[in-house]
């Protein structure tokens, strides 16, 4: 059955592998699915047709089938459930792996995402200083306790599993950002190392790339 997802058609991270896409594409490449990519554009993203597939006008989306999804966690839990590969095959094990994908995007990535909103959107404040000191603070504790349960182990759990994958993606957010201890930076390196995201991270990384040549391609006819 034909795989497609959506992504950006210029993404604004310019290729960093930020794009929530990304965790998808590595999931799917961690099972071995081949999958096409339909490219939106952010006007594309607001319209009907695209909302209709993603209620908040975002990406990324999965049709697999008639399954149509929203929500890169439910969508990563979709294809570690369909596919062996992510979710160990022991229920004790495999609920552990959810309840870690949904940390990631329930426990982690809302202090993360928080964080760099306000330095987006609040900066110019007075206040600005203090508040982002706290929202720091409040990052700093949540992720010494995702450090401490990971301790001296490779990944959250016994294997690696779709909640490493998620919790990677969101903690690659702060990537060169001190916030982000040596321990869980080398646990972000160790998950960066696999040949899986290696290349996810390339095939999203090509879109980018040719989306700015397209521009420049544009920008000087010949
Ligand atoms: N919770 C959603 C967040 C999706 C999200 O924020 N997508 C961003 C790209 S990474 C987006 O489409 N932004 C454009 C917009 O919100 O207009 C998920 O994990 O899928």
């Amino acid at each position: 059955m034909a795989i497609e997802i959506t992504a950006f058609e210029s993404s604004p991270d310019r290729g960093q592998g930020l794009a929530r896409d990304m965790p998808v594409r590595w999931a799917l490449e961690e099972v071995g699915q081949d999958y096409s990519v339909r490219l939106q554009s952010f006007a594309a993203l607001k319209g009907a047709d695209h909302r209709a597939r993603q209620p908040f006008g975002q990406i990324p989306t999965l049709q697999d089938g008639d399954v149509a999804l929203f929500e890169s966690g439910a969508i990563v839990l979709h294809i570690g459930s369909t596919w062996p590969g992510l979710l160990p095959a022991g229920l004790p094990a495999r609920a552990r792996a959810i309840a870690w994908i949904f940390a990631a995007v329930s426990s982690v990535e809302p202090l993360i995402v928080e964080r760099e909103t306000a330095g987006y959107l609040e900066r110019d404040q007075a206040w600005f200083d203090a508040r982002n000191a706290l929202l720091g603070d409040r990052i700093r504790r949540r992720l010494s306790d995702v450090s401490v349960h990971l301790g001296a182990r490779d990944w959250l759990e016994d294997e690696f599993t779709a909640g490493d994958l998620m919790m990677v993606s969101v903690l690659r957010r702060l990537k060169n950002d001190s916030l982000l201890s040596e321990p869980l930076a080398r646990y972000v390196a160790r998950a960066e190392a696999r040949p899986a995201f290696g290349r996810a991270f390339h095939a999203q990384k090509a879109v980018f790339l040719s989306s700015q040549s397209g521009r420049t391609l544009a920008a000087t006819p010949s």
